[in-house]
Order: structure tokens, then sequence, then C-alpha cells
């Protein structure tokens, strides 16, 4: 049985990564990223807006969908997924956890040091001098979906504020991607979780820890390019497996 073969692989192992996709919090009520734009949000692609380009050319409404998603986020809490995850840590010597999430769900669940590839959804900054800014005051209001928000302006250079997060077309932090190719390269066993593994260079890191001879494993109700290196294929949803596979 799958599940016997991946807690067989996770048992011995002495460094685990973990990598998580949209498909860890989709059971928490976050909307992947394929299909984030629901509602009044349908008429936009989220490909499209999660661009530079998008932001130059009409910032109040990319600044207005980022408010609407990280308004949902607050509101919503870690499931069993995240928290199997956070527990995994007791379990193996060495864990690390990488995520492509802006999110915060797998800190919320109590995983320290989160890898956060493309960013976050709590660190504002710049878009001109690159300086960090306060995180806008909730007002305890449900999200307005759909709706155009006039970004901040900087403190120091009166510039406009925009997510944290990594864009298309933009480079990943230096930092985050060495350490998670790092850990990767040095891994025995590597978890991926909740990934349509479509978005490049962060859909490498599964791949590379399997070049370096880690077992991969996966969690996913769907097919992904990442089949015919995945060791063992967890077919479900991450809340319903990762606490079967972390007892
Ligand atoms: C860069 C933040 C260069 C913002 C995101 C060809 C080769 C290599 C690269 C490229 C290429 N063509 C184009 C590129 C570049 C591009 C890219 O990869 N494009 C792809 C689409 C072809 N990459 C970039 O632009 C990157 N930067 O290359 O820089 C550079 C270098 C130097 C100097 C300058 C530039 C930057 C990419 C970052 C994009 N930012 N997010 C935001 O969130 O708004 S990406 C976005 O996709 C998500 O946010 C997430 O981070 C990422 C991955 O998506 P997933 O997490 O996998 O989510 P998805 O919805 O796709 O899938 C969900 C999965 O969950 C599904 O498989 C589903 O079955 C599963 N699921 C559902 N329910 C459950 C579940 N699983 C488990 N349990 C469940 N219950
Ligand atoms: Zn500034």
């Amino acid at each position: 049985m799958a599940l016997q073969d991946a807690a067989n692989l996770l048992g011995p192992a002495r460094h685990v990564v973990v990598f998580t996709g949209a498909g860890i919090s989709a059971e928490s009520g976050v909307p992947t990223f394929r299909d984030a734009l629901t509602g009044l949000w349908s008429r936009f692609d989220a490909q499209a807006l999660a661009t530079p380009q998008a932001f130059d050319d009409d910032p109040d409404l990319v600044w207005g969908w980022y408010e609407w998603r990280r308004r949902l986020v607050q509101r919503v809490r870690p499931n069993q997924g995240h928290l199997a995850v956070a527990r995994l840590a007791t379990h193996v010597p060495r864990l690390t956890v990488i995520t492509q999430n802006v999110d915060d769900l797998h800190e919320r669940a109590g995983s320290p040091a989160v890898t956060h590839l493309h960013g976050s959804l709590f660190t504002p900054r710049c878009a001109s001098c690159a300086r960090p800014a306060p995180v806008p005051e909730s007002t305890g209001e449900q999200p307005d979906e759909g709706r155009r928000v006039a970004p901040p302006h900087c403190r120091h250079c009166a510039g406009l504020i925009r997510p944290g997060v990594v864009w298309f077309g933009e480079a990943l932090p230096e930092d985050a991607l060495e350490s998670a190719v790092q850990a990767a390269t040095e891994c025995d066993v590597l978890l991926t979780v909740g990934t349509s593994a479509l978005v490049y260079p962060a859909a490498e890191i599964p791949r590379v820890a399997g070049r370096f001879g880690a077992a991969v494993i996966q969690v996913n109700p769907q097919p992904t390019p990442l089949d015919p290196i995945a060791e063992v294929n967890l077919a479900g949803p991450a809340a319903e497996i990762l606490p079967a596979l972390v007892t």
C-alpha cells in the first residue's frame, strides 16, 4: 500500500524536505493559484495579474487583488496538513519546509523557519526604494471581492507600496532559492505536496532532490509532471493524507 511505502521511506530518513504549493492550503479555504480567481475576480487571469506589468498598468487593481487575498488568508486557519508537516519535525532529525505559497499557514501551524520561494502577502515593500512597509490595518470587515484599492505611498520616498511577492518575470529571493537548492541536494526524502509543479525555477527543487538521490513522495489528488520521478504517489487531499502519514 502506497501509504505504508511512504512511511517506510520516511522512517529511516535523516533529512526530509517538505515542498508545498497552493494545494496544501486548499482545505483551509484558500483557493489554489490556478483557481484563485473566483467570483468577481473570475474575469481576470491570475498569471496576468501577478506581473510587474500589471502593477504598472493598474496598481489599484493589482493591490486590491492582493489585499483581498491577504484578508482571506487572515480569516482562515491552518488545516490538518499544515499541522502534520509541523509535527513531522519531531519525527525526523532534520526537516526543511520550503513553500511556494504566499500565505503564513505553515508558520501558524508551528513550522519554524519556512523558506518562502515566492515571498509573502505580509511583507509589502516600496516599489521604488524597496524599503519594507507596514501591513495595512485590518478593518475587520469582510474583504471586498473584486474591488480596486489604491496602494499606500512609501513614507520614505512617496513611491507606491507593492505586495512582497515574486511576480512572473522577477527573480526569486537569492537566499531562499540557494538554501532550497542546497536542502534538495542534501535530503534523503523530499515530500512534495499540493503543487502543479508548473512554475520555474521552484519546480526544479523536487527534480534536483531526485537527481541527487533522494526518494520523492508526492501528495496530490491530480496527476502532475512530477509523477514519473515520484517513488510513491499518494493521490488524495493533503489534509487527509498527511495526518495518516505523520501520526
Ligand atoms: C523567473 C506569487 C527569471 C505571486 C507566483 C520555462 C522554463 C523556466 C521558466 C519559465 C519558462 N517559461 C516561463 C518561465 C518563467 C516563469 C514560469 O515558470 N512560468 C511557467 C508558468 C511556465 N517563472 C518566473 O517568471 C519566475 N521567475 O523565472 O525569473 C529571472 C532571473 C533573474 C532576473 C530576473 C528574472 C517567478 C515565478 C513566480 C511566480 N509567482 N506566486 C502570487 O501568488 O500572486 S506563482 C504561483 O504559482 C503560485 O502563487 C505558486 O507560488 C506557484 C505554483 O503554483 P502551485 O502552488 O503549484 O498552485 P497551482 O494552483 O498551480 O496547483 C495547485 C495544486 O494543488 C494542483 O496540482 C492541485 O491538483 C493540487 N491540489 C488541489 N487541492 C489539493 C491539492 N493537493 C493536495 N491537497 C488538496 N486538497
Ligand atoms: Zn520608497
